[in-house]
Protein backbone atom coordinates (compact mmCIF):
# COMPACT_ATOMS: atom_id res chain seq x y z
CA UNK A 1 0.00 0.00 0.00
CA UNK A 2 1.20 3.64 -0.48
CA UNK A 3 1.43 6.54 1.41
CA UNK A 4 -1.79 8.33 0.44
CA UNK A 5 -4.62 6.82 3.21
CA UNK A 6 -7.86 5.01 1.31
CA UNK A 7 -10.66 7.46 1.32
CA UNK A 8 -13.60 5.53 3.53
CA UNK A 9 -17.01 5.92 1.84
CA UNK A 10 -19.91 6.07 4.14
CA UNK A 11 -23.14 4.72 2.33
CA UNK A 12 -26.93 4.60 3.39
CA UNK A 13 -28.21 0.82 3.55
CA UNK A 14 -31.36 -0.96 4.98
CA UNK A 15 -31.25 -4.46 5.93
CA UNK A 16 -33.76 -7.09 4.48
CA UNK A 17 -35.76 -9.43 6.89
CA UNK A 18 -34.68 -12.59 5.94
CA UNK A 19 -30.91 -11.68 7.08
CA UNK A 20 -31.43 -13.30 10.43
CA UNK A 21 -28.62 -15.89 11.17
CA UNK A 22 -29.60 -19.94 11.95
CA UNK A 23 -28.03 -22.34 13.00
CA UNK A 24 -24.57 -21.78 11.59
CA UNK A 25 -24.50 -18.14 10.20
CA UNK A 26 -26.57 -16.74 6.81
CA UNK A 27 -27.41 -19.61 3.88
CA UNK A 28 -29.19 -18.12 0.81
CA UNK A 29 -29.33 -18.94 -2.85
CA UNK A 30 -26.41 -17.21 -4.82
CA UNK A 31 -28.91 -15.14 -6.82
CA UNK A 32 -30.05 -13.22 -3.73
CA UNK A 33 -26.73 -12.49 -2.81
CA UNK A 34 -25.89 -11.27 -6.18
CA UNK A 35 -29.50 -9.44 -6.93
CA UNK A 36 -30.47 -7.87 -3.58
CA UNK A 37 -28.48 -4.66 -3.17
CA UNK A 38 -26.07 -4.30 -0.34
CA UNK A 39 -27.35 -7.82 0.07
CA UNK A 40 -23.93 -8.74 1.58
CA UNK A 41 -22.64 -5.40 2.41
CA UNK A 42 -25.54 -5.22 4.73
CA UNK A 43 -24.31 -9.05 6.67
CA UNK A 44 -20.43 -7.98 6.66
CA UNK A 45 -21.30 -4.64 8.35
CA UNK A 46 -23.20 -5.91 11.09
CA UNK A 47 -20.74 -8.40 11.65
CA UNK A 48 -18.08 -5.42 12.20
CA UNK A 49 -20.51 -3.58 14.31
CA UNK A 50 -21.13 -6.06 16.80
CA UNK A 51 -17.31 -6.14 17.17
CA UNK A 52 -16.39 -2.68 20.22
CA UNK A 53 -14.55 -0.36 18.22
CA UNK A 54 -12.07 -0.70 20.70
CA UNK A 55 -10.93 -4.33 19.54
CA UNK A 56 -11.72 -3.58 15.93
CA UNK A 57 -9.18 -0.52 15.40
CA UNK A 58 -6.04 -2.58 14.08
CA UNK A 59 -6.87 -5.70 14.73
CA UNK A 60 -6.22 -9.10 12.94
CA UNK A 61 -8.86 -11.26 11.42
CA UNK A 62 -9.19 -13.89 9.64
CA UNK A 63 -10.88 -14.74 6.13
CA UNK A 64 -11.44 -17.68 3.99
CA UNK A 65 -13.82 -20.13 2.03
CA UNK A 66 -15.00 -23.24 0.92
CA UNK A 67 -14.43 -22.03 -2.63
CA UNK A 68 -17.79 -22.14 -4.01
CA UNK A 69 -19.07 -19.81 -6.46
CA UNK A 70 -19.19 -16.07 -5.31
CA UNK A 71 -16.29 -16.72 -2.91
CA UNK A 72 -13.79 -14.75 -4.29
CA UNK A 73 -16.55 -11.74 -5.21
CA UNK A 74 -17.39 -11.99 -1.91
CA UNK A 75 -13.55 -11.51 -0.53
CA UNK A 76 -13.01 -8.83 -2.56
CA UNK A 77 -15.87 -7.19 -0.85
CA UNK A 78 -15.12 -7.84 2.76
CA UNK A 79 -11.16 -6.39 2.15
CA UNK A 80 -12.42 -3.37 1.49
CA UNK A 81 -15.32 -2.85 4.20
CA UNK A 82 -12.32 -4.46 6.67
CA UNK A 83 -10.47 -1.52 6.03
CA UNK A 84 -13.30 1.22 6.38
CA UNK A 85 -13.46 -0.58 9.52
CA UNK A 86 -10.34 0.04 10.79
CA UNK A 87 -9.24 -3.90 11.00
CA UNK A 88 -5.73 -3.30 10.76
CA UNK A 89 -4.65 -6.91 9.07
CA UNK A 90 -6.56 -9.61 7.26
CA UNK A 91 -5.39 -13.18 6.94
CA UNK A 92 -6.81 -14.91 3.66
CA UNK A 93 -6.56 -18.47 3.06
CA UNK A 94 -4.36 -19.53 -0.21
CA UNK A 95 -6.59 -18.89 -3.12
CA UNK A 96 -9.41 -17.66 -0.36
CA UNK A 97 -9.63 -21.22 0.75
CA UNK A 98 -9.71 -21.97 4.37
CA UNK A 99 -11.69 -25.13 6.14
CA UNK A 100 -14.10 -23.78 8.64
CA UNK A 101 -11.66 -25.91 11.47
CA UNK A 102 -8.78 -24.54 9.93
CA UNK A 103 -10.31 -21.06 10.30
CA UNK A 104 -10.84 -21.82 14.12
CA UNK A 105 -7.24 -22.83 14.36
CA UNK A 106 -5.67 -19.45 12.62
CA UNK A 107 -8.31 -17.33 14.66
CA UNK A 108 -6.30 -19.33 17.92
CA UNK A 109 -2.77 -19.01 16.81
CA UNK A 110 -2.40 -16.05 15.57
CA UNK A 111 -4.76 -14.15 17.95
CA UNK A 112 -7.59 -12.59 15.57
CA UNK A 113 -10.43 -10.99 16.80
CA UNK A 114 -12.38 -13.53 14.91
CA UNK A 115 -12.86 -14.83 11.18
CA UNK A 116 -15.11 -15.13 8.66
CA UNK A 117 -15.69 -18.19 6.77
CA UNK A 118 -17.63 -18.20 3.19
CA UNK A 119 -19.48 -21.33 2.76
CA UNK A 120 -23.09 -22.83 2.67
CA UNK A 121 -21.21 -26.35 4.54
CA UNK A 122 -23.34 -28.77 3.12
CA UNK A 123 -25.46 -27.11 0.97
CA UNK A 124 -25.08 -27.22 -2.36
CA UNK A 125 -22.94 -25.04 -4.38
CA UNK A 126 -23.00 -23.35 -7.79
CA UNK A 127 -24.79 -20.52 -9.47
CA UNK A 128 -27.87 -22.03 -8.81
CA UNK A 129 -26.73 -23.50 -5.46
CA UNK A 130 -26.29 -21.82 -1.91
CA UNK A 131 -23.81 -19.48 -0.71
CA UNK A 132 -23.04 -18.64 3.27
CA UNK A 133 -21.29 -16.63 5.75
CA UNK A 134 -20.50 -17.87 9.04
CA UNK A 135 -18.75 -15.84 11.82
CA UNK A 136 -16.36 -17.36 14.37
CA UNK A 137 -15.41 -15.10 17.15
CA UNK A 138 -12.26 -15.25 19.20
CA UNK A 139 -13.33 -18.87 20.22
CA UNK A 140 -14.66 -19.74 17.98
CA UNK A 141 -11.43 -26.83 1.26
CA UNK A 142 -11.34 -29.53 2.80
CA UNK A 143 -9.48 -30.96 -0.02
CA UNK A 144 -6.12 -29.28 0.16
CA UNK A 145 -5.97 -30.55 3.88
CA UNK A 146 -6.76 -34.28 2.88
CA UNK A 147 -3.79 -34.52 0.46
CA UNK A 148 -1.45 -32.48 2.44
CA UNK A 149 -2.00 -34.79 5.67
CA UNK A 150 -3.13 -38.08 4.64
CA UNK A 151 -1.31 -38.57 1.53
CA UNK A 152 1.53 -36.63 2.26
CA UNK A 153 2.18 -36.72 5.28
CA UNK A 154 0.61 -40.22 6.49
CA UNK A 155 1.42 -41.99 3.15
CA UNK A 156 -1.75 -42.91 1.55
CA UNK A 157 -1.89 -43.20 -2.16
CA UNK A 158 -2.32 -40.22 -3.77
CA UNK A 159 -5.47 -42.26 -5.50
CA UNK A 160 -7.64 -42.04 -2.10
CA UNK A 161 -8.34 -38.62 -2.10
CA UNK A 162 -10.99 -38.30 -4.42
CA UNK A 163 -12.54 -35.00 -5.27
CA UNK A 164 -9.90 -32.96 -3.78
CA UNK A 165 -9.54 -30.24 -5.84
CA UNK A 166 -12.06 -27.21 -4.93
CA UNK A 167 -14.38 -26.17 -7.66
CA UNK A 168 -16.71 -23.19 -7.53
CA UNK A 169 -19.63 -26.03 -8.08
CA UNK A 170 -17.97 -28.92 -6.27
CA UNK A 171 -17.86 -30.47 -9.28
CA UNK A 172 -21.48 -31.00 -9.46
CA UNK A 173 -21.32 -33.45 -6.24
CA UNK A 174 -23.70 -32.36 -3.24
CA UNK A 175 -20.94 -31.49 -0.31
CA UNK A 176 -23.26 -32.89 2.14
CA UNK A 177 -21.69 -36.02 3.88
CA UNK A 178 -24.40 -38.73 4.43
CA UNK A 179 -25.43 -42.02 2.43
CA UNK A 180 -27.34 -40.17 -0.09
CA UNK A 181 -25.23 -37.94 -1.30
CA UNK A 182 -22.15 -40.11 0.07
CA UNK A 183 -23.65 -42.83 -2.02
CA UNK A 184 -20.72 -42.98 -4.62
CA UNK A 185 -17.92 -43.77 -1.60
CA UNK A 186 -20.61 -46.51 -0.39
CA UNK A 187 -20.54 -48.09 -3.58
CA UNK A 188 -16.77 -48.16 -4.30
CA UNK A 189 -16.35 -49.07 -0.86
CA UNK A 190 -18.77 -52.40 -1.38
CA UNK A 191 -15.88 -53.80 -3.35
CA UNK A 192 -13.93 -54.53 -0.06
CA UNK A 193 -10.67 -52.93 -1.40
CA UNK A 194 -10.60 -50.57 1.10
CA UNK A 195 -10.73 -50.84 4.86
CA UNK A 196 -11.35 -47.26 5.86
CA UNK A 197 -13.57 -44.19 3.57
CA UNK A 198 -14.60 -41.25 4.77
CA UNK A 199 -16.09 -38.24 3.16
CA UNK A 200 -16.37 -34.69 4.57
CA UNK A 201 -18.21 -31.74 3.24
CA UNK A 202 -17.10 -28.43 1.88
CA UNK A 203 -15.78 -26.32 4.64
CA UNK A 204 -14.59 -29.53 6.08
CA UNK A 205 -15.93 -29.53 9.41
CA UNK A 206 -18.37 -32.19 9.03
CA UNK A 207 -17.69 -36.39 8.31
CA UNK A 208 -18.79 -39.34 7.72
CA UNK A 209 -17.05 -42.59 8.34
CA UNK A 210 -16.92 -46.23 6.39
CA UNK A 211 -15.76 -49.21 7.09
CA UNK A 212 -14.49 -52.04 4.38
CA UNK A 213 -17.59 -53.18 2.38
CA UNK A 214 -19.51 -49.67 2.93
CA UNK A 215 -20.19 -50.16 6.49
CA UNK A 216 -21.54 -47.43 7.83
CA UNK A 217 -21.09 -46.05 11.26
CA UNK A 218 -23.87 -43.59 12.83
CA UNK A 219 -22.14 -40.13 13.40
CA UNK A 220 -23.74 -40.31 17.19
CA UNK A 221 -22.26 -44.21 17.67
CA UNK A 222 -18.94 -42.37 16.37
CA UNK A 223 -18.63 -40.04 19.15
CA UNK A 224 -18.98 -42.77 21.36
CA UNK A 225 -16.52 -45.26 20.09
CA UNK A 226 -14.13 -42.28 20.32
CA UNK A 227 -15.35 -41.56 23.65
CA UNK A 228 -15.00 -45.18 24.77
CA UNK A 229 -11.32 -45.17 23.34
CA UNK A 230 -10.01 -41.80 23.88
CA UNK A 231 -7.22 -42.64 25.25
CA UNK A 232 -6.14 -44.58 21.99
CA UNK A 233 -5.47 -40.70 21.26
CA UNK A 234 -2.49 -39.28 21.94
CA UNK A 235 -3.87 -35.89 22.57
CA UNK A 236 -6.01 -36.81 25.42
CA UNK A 237 -2.93 -38.84 26.78
CA UNK A 238 -1.88 -35.23 26.97
CA UNK A 239 -4.65 -33.25 28.42
CA UNK A 240 -6.67 -35.80 29.70
CA UNK A 241 -10.66 -35.39 29.95
CA UNK A 242 -12.97 -32.78 31.11
CA UNK A 243 -16.21 -34.23 29.85
CA UNK A 244 -18.52 -35.23 26.84
CA UNK A 245 -21.07 -33.39 25.52
CA UNK A 246 -23.82 -34.21 22.37
CA UNK A 247 -26.86 -32.08 20.79
CA UNK A 248 -30.10 -32.72 21.92
CA UNK A 249 -31.18 -34.60 18.70
CA UNK A 250 -27.96 -37.00 18.80
CA UNK A 251 -28.28 -40.42 20.35
CA UNK A 252 -27.58 -40.97 23.65
CA UNK A 253 -24.67 -43.52 22.59
CA UNK A 254 -22.05 -40.95 24.30
CA UNK A 255 -24.32 -40.99 27.37
CA UNK A 256 -23.85 -44.90 28.14
CA UNK A 257 -19.91 -44.02 27.75
CA UNK A 258 -19.79 -40.95 30.01
CA UNK A 259 -21.78 -43.24 32.50
CA UNK A 260 -19.13 -46.21 32.71
CA UNK A 261 -16.37 -43.60 32.73
CA UNK A 262 -17.98 -41.41 35.28
CA UNK A 263 -17.04 -38.33 33.15
CA UNK A 264 -19.86 -35.67 32.93
CA UNK A 265 -22.09 -34.89 29.85
CA UNK A 266 -23.67 -32.09 28.60
CA UNK A 267 -26.74 -32.31 26.38
CA UNK A 268 -27.03 -29.02 24.48
CA UNK A 269 -28.78 -27.33 21.56
CA UNK A 270 -27.95 -28.38 18.04
CA UNK A 271 -25.37 -26.19 16.49
CA UNK A 272 -21.23 -26.07 17.59
CA UNK A 273 -21.30 -22.81 19.32
CA UNK A 274 -23.06 -24.25 22.43
CA UNK A 275 -20.02 -26.45 22.59
CA UNK A 276 -17.57 -23.62 22.10
CA UNK A 277 -18.96 -22.19 25.57
CA UNK A 278 -18.09 -25.21 27.60
CA UNK A 279 -15.06 -25.65 26.39
CA UNK A 280 -13.21 -22.27 26.85
CA UNK A 281 -14.85 -23.02 30.20
CA UNK A 282 -12.58 -26.00 30.50
CA UNK A 283 -15.57 -28.28 31.22
CA UNK A 284 -15.36 -29.92 27.55
CA UNK A 285 -12.87 -32.35 25.74
CA UNK A 286 -15.07 -34.33 22.72
CA UNK A 287 -18.23 -33.27 21.36
CA UNK A 288 -20.64 -34.73 18.64
CA UNK A 289 -23.66 -34.40 16.92
CA UNK A 290 -25.94 -36.58 15.10
CA UNK A 291 -25.48 -34.42 11.81
CA UNK A 292 -21.64 -36.11 11.30
CA UNK A 293 -19.83 -33.33 13.35
CA UNK A 294 -17.28 -34.50 15.37
CA UNK A 295 -14.45 -32.60 17.25
CA UNK A 296 -12.68 -31.71 20.59
CA UNK A 297 -10.98 -28.85 22.66
CA UNK A 298 -7.99 -27.79 20.73
CA UNK A 299 -9.94 -25.42 18.31
CA UNK A 300 -13.67 -24.14 18.58
CA UNK A 301 -15.51 -25.73 15.67
CA UNK A 302 -15.90 -29.88 14.91
CA UNK A 303 -13.74 -30.94 12.49
CA UNK A 304 -13.98 -34.05 10.30
CA UNK A 305 -10.27 -34.76 9.67
CA UNK A 306 -10.16 -34.94 13.01
CA UNK A 307 -12.75 -36.87 13.05
CA UNK A 308 -11.05 -39.14 10.86
CA UNK A 309 -7.35 -39.18 12.61
CA UNK A 310 -9.12 -39.83 15.97
CA UNK A 311 -10.43 -43.19 13.91
CA UNK A 312 -7.50 -44.08 12.61
CA UNK A 313 -5.41 -43.75 16.23
CA UNK A 314 -8.44 -46.03 17.11
CA UNK A 315 -7.54 -48.78 14.43
CA UNK A 316 -3.90 -48.09 14.82
CA UNK A 317 -4.13 -48.99 19.00
CA UNK A 318 -6.96 -51.80 18.93
CA UNK A 319 -6.29 -53.69 15.43
CA UNK A 320 -9.30 -54.42 14.36
CA UNK A 321 -11.43 -53.60 11.72
CA UNK A 322 -13.94 -50.57 12.18
CA UNK A 323 -16.69 -53.28 11.90
CA UNK A 324 -15.39 -55.01 14.82
CA UNK A 325 -14.87 -52.15 17.02
CA UNK A 326 -18.40 -50.44 16.16
CA UNK A 327 -20.31 -54.27 17.00
CA UNK A 328 -18.01 -54.59 20.02
CA UNK A 329 -19.17 -51.45 21.21
CA UNK A 330 -22.77 -52.53 20.66
CA UNK A 331 -22.34 -55.32 23.05
CA UNK A 332 -20.60 -53.50 25.73
CA UNK A 333 -23.08 -50.51 25.73
CA UNK A 334 -26.27 -51.70 23.55
CA UNK A 335 -27.18 -50.11 20.71
CA UNK A 336 -29.21 -46.89 20.02
CA UNK A 337 -30.87 -47.18 16.97
CA UNK A 338 -31.22 -44.06 14.87
CA UNK A 339 -32.60 -42.46 11.60
CA UNK A 340 -33.09 -38.87 10.47
CA UNK A 341 -35.69 -37.99 7.86
CA UNK A 342 -35.15 -34.61 6.46
CA UNK A 343 -38.35 -32.61 4.55
CA UNK A 344 -36.25 -30.14 2.61
CA UNK A 345 -37.72 -27.00 1.22
CA UNK A 346 -41.40 -27.52 1.93
CA UNK A 347 -43.33 -24.77 2.30
CA UNK A 348 -42.39 -22.26 5.39
CA UNK A 349 -45.91 -21.87 6.80
CA UNK A 350 -46.99 -25.36 6.74
CA UNK A 351 -43.47 -26.05 8.54
CA UNK A 352 -44.35 -23.41 10.88
CA UNK A 353 -48.00 -24.36 11.74
CA UNK A 354 -46.96 -27.54 11.88
CA UNK A 355 -44.74 -27.00 14.57
CA UNK A 356 -47.10 -25.28 16.47
CA UNK A 357 -49.82 -27.53 16.72
CA UNK A 358 -47.54 -30.41 17.63
CA UNK A 359 -46.11 -28.20 20.33
CA UNK A 360 -50.31 -28.10 21.86
CA UNK A 361 -50.35 -31.66 21.61
CA UNK A 362 -47.21 -32.43 23.45
CA UNK A 363 -47.38 -30.04 26.24
CA UNK A 364 -50.89 -31.37 26.67
CA UNK A 365 -50.42 -32.50 30.20
CA UNK A 366 -52.83 -35.56 29.06
CA UNK A 367 -50.25 -36.56 26.72
CA UNK A 368 -47.81 -37.95 29.36
CA UNK A 369 -48.92 -41.93 30.08
CA UNK A 370 -50.36 -42.11 26.53
CA UNK A 371 -49.69 -44.93 24.50
CA UNK A 372 -49.19 -45.45 21.15
CA UNK A 373 -49.58 -49.49 19.36
CA UNK A 374 -48.46 -50.03 16.12
CA UNK A 375 -48.86 -53.81 15.30
CA UNK A 376 -46.94 -55.64 18.12
CA UNK A 377 -45.16 -52.78 19.57
CA UNK A 378 -46.56 -50.54 22.29
CA UNK A 379 -44.89 -47.15 23.35
CA UNK A 380 -45.99 -45.15 26.77
CA UNK A 381 -45.30 -41.55 26.95
CA UNK A 382 -42.53 -40.71 29.58
CA UNK A 383 -42.15 -37.31 28.81
CA UNK A 384 -42.50 -34.41 26.52
CA UNK A 385 -41.13 -30.84 25.98
CA UNK A 386 -40.05 -28.05 23.52
CA UNK A 387 -36.55 -28.20 24.24
CA UNK A 388 -34.85 -25.77 26.17
CA UNK A 389 -31.09 -25.14 27.46
CA UNK A 390 -29.27 -23.28 30.04
CA UNK A 391 -25.69 -22.43 29.67
CA UNK A 392 -23.83 -23.81 32.80
CA UNK A 393 -21.24 -21.64 31.88
CA UNK A 394 -22.93 -18.27 31.56
CA UNK A 395 -26.77 -18.81 32.38
CA UNK A 396 -28.47 -17.93 28.65
CA UNK A 397 -31.15 -19.48 27.84
CA UNK A 398 -32.04 -20.69 24.74
CA UNK A 399 -35.55 -22.00 24.08
CA UNK A 400 -37.38 -23.47 21.38
CA UNK A 401 -34.54 -26.19 20.26
CA UNK A 402 -37.29 -28.99 19.46
CA UNK A 403 -39.84 -30.40 19.97
CA UNK A 404 -38.61 -33.91 22.12
CA UNK A 405 -41.64 -36.92 22.94
CA UNK A 406 -39.90 -39.47 25.03
CA UNK A 407 -41.32 -42.73 26.02
CA UNK A 408 -40.29 -45.76 28.50
CA UNK A 409 -37.31 -47.13 27.28
CA UNK A 410 -35.97 -44.58 25.82
CA UNK A 411 -37.39 -44.46 22.53
CA UNK A 412 -37.18 -40.49 21.21
CA UNK A 413 -39.38 -38.91 18.24
CA UNK A 414 -37.37 -35.73 17.27
CA UNK A 415 -39.17 -32.63 15.78
CA UNK A 416 -37.00 -29.63 14.82
CA UNK A 417 -37.35 -26.91 12.17
CA UNK A 418 -33.10 -26.51 10.71
CA UNK A 419 -31.43 -23.26 11.05
CA UNK A 420 -29.27 -23.65 7.76
CA UNK A 421 -31.49 -23.74 4.88
CA UNK A 422 -31.36 -21.02 2.25
CA UNK A 423 -35.19 -21.80 1.33
CA UNK A 424 -38.47 -22.59 2.28
CA UNK A 425 -37.82 -24.89 5.69
CA UNK A 426 -36.36 -28.00 6.27
CA UNK A 427 -38.57 -30.52 8.58
CA UNK A 428 -35.76 -32.68 10.93
CA UNK A 429 -37.23 -35.77 12.25
CA UNK A 430 -34.99 -37.69 14.75
CA UNK A 431 -35.71 -41.11 16.03
CA UNK A 432 -33.90 -43.20 17.99
CA UNK A 433 -34.30 -46.52 20.17
CA UNK A 434 -32.33 -48.19 22.84
CA UNK A 435 -31.37 -52.27 22.49
CA UNK A 436 -29.63 -54.26 24.68
CA UNK A 437 -30.20 -57.47 23.73
CA UNK A 438 -27.39 -58.78 22.68
CA UNK A 439 -29.45 -61.02 19.79
CA UNK A 440 -31.15 -57.87 18.22
CA UNK A 441 -28.24 -55.53 17.78
CA UNK A 442 -27.74 -56.77 14.38
CA UNK A 443 -30.98 -55.16 12.69
CA UNK A 444 -32.00 -52.62 9.99
CA UNK A 445 -31.88 -49.08 11.69
CA UNK A 446 -35.21 -48.36 9.48
CA UNK A 447 -37.10 -51.78 10.73
CA UNK A 448 -36.14 -51.42 14.35
CA UNK A 449 -37.84 -47.75 13.82
CA UNK A 450 -40.18 -48.53 11.53
CA UNK A 451 -43.28 -47.99 13.91
CA UNK A 452 -41.93 -44.96 15.89
CA UNK A 453 -41.71 -43.44 12.07
CA UNK A 454 -45.76 -44.32 12.05
CA UNK A 455 -46.13 -42.72 14.74
CA UNK A 456 -44.37 -39.73 14.04
CA UNK A 457 -45.63 -39.27 10.79
CA UNK A 458 -49.56 -39.69 12.39
CA UNK A 459 -48.51 -37.11 15.05
CA UNK A 460 -47.39 -34.56 12.98
CA UNK A 461 -49.72 -35.47 9.47
CA UNK A 462 -46.77 -33.99 7.79
CA UNK A 463 -47.05 -35.66 4.55
CA UNK A 464 -50.54 -34.31 4.54
CA UNK A 465 -49.38 -31.04 5.72
CA UNK A 466 -46.51 -30.73 2.93
CA UNK A 467 -47.66 -32.36 -0.03
CA UNK A 468 -44.79 -34.78 0.36
CA UNK A 469 -44.91 -38.32 0.10
CA UNK A 470 -41.55 -39.24 2.10
CA UNK A 471 -38.28 -37.66 3.49
CA UNK A 472 -35.76 -35.81 0.65
CA UNK A 473 -32.78 -37.25 2.77
CA UNK A 474 -32.58 -40.63 5.38
CA UNK A 475 -29.86 -40.79 7.52
C1 LIG B 1 -27.38 -28.35 10.77
C2 LIG B 1 -27.13 -29.52 11.71
C3 LIG B 1 -26.37 -29.05 12.94
C4 LIG B 1 -25.07 -28.36 12.51
C5 LIG B 1 -25.38 -27.24 11.53
C6 LIG B 1 -24.12 -26.59 10.98
O1 LIG B 1 -28.20 -27.39 11.42
O2 LIG B 1 -28.34 -30.13 12.09
O3 LIG B 1 -26.12 -30.16 13.78
O4 LIG B 1 -24.38 -27.86 13.63
O5 LIG B 1 -26.13 -27.74 10.43
O6 LIG B 1 -23.38 -27.52 10.26
P1 LIG B 1 -29.78 -27.30 11.14
O7 LIG B 1 -30.22 -26.10 11.92
O8 LIG B 1 -29.96 -27.18 9.67
O9 LIG B 1 -30.36 -28.57 11.64
V1 LIG B 1 -22.41 -27.04 8.96
O10 LIG B 1 -21.44 -28.28 8.54
O11 LIG B 1 -22.43 -25.54 9.06
O12 LIG B 1 -21.59 -26.31 9.13
CO1 LIG C 1 -19.85 -27.67 7.37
Amino acid sequence: MNDSPLQVLTLPTSPYPDQRPGTSGLRKKVHIFQSKKNYLHNFIQCIFSSIDLRDRQGSTMVVGGDGRYFNSTAIQVIVQMAAANGVGRVVIGQNGIMSTPAVSCVIRKIKAIGGIILTASHNPGGPDGDFGIKFNTANGVIGPYVKKILCEELGSPANSAINCVPLENFGGCHPDPNLTYGADLVETMKSGQYDFGAAFDGDGDRNMILGKHGFFVNPSDSVAVIAANIFCIPYFQHTGVRGFARSMPTSAALDMVARATKIQLYETPTGWKFFGSLMDAGRLSLGGEESFGTGSDYIREKDGLWAVLAWLSILAVRRQSVEDIMTDHWRTYGRNYYTRFDYEAVDLDAAVEMMLDLELVVSDKAFIGQVFTVGEKKYQVEAADNFEYSDPVDGTISRNQGLRIIFKGGSRIIFRLSGTDSFGATVRLYIDSFEKDLSKLFQDPQVVLAELVTIALQLSQIHERTGRRGPTVIT
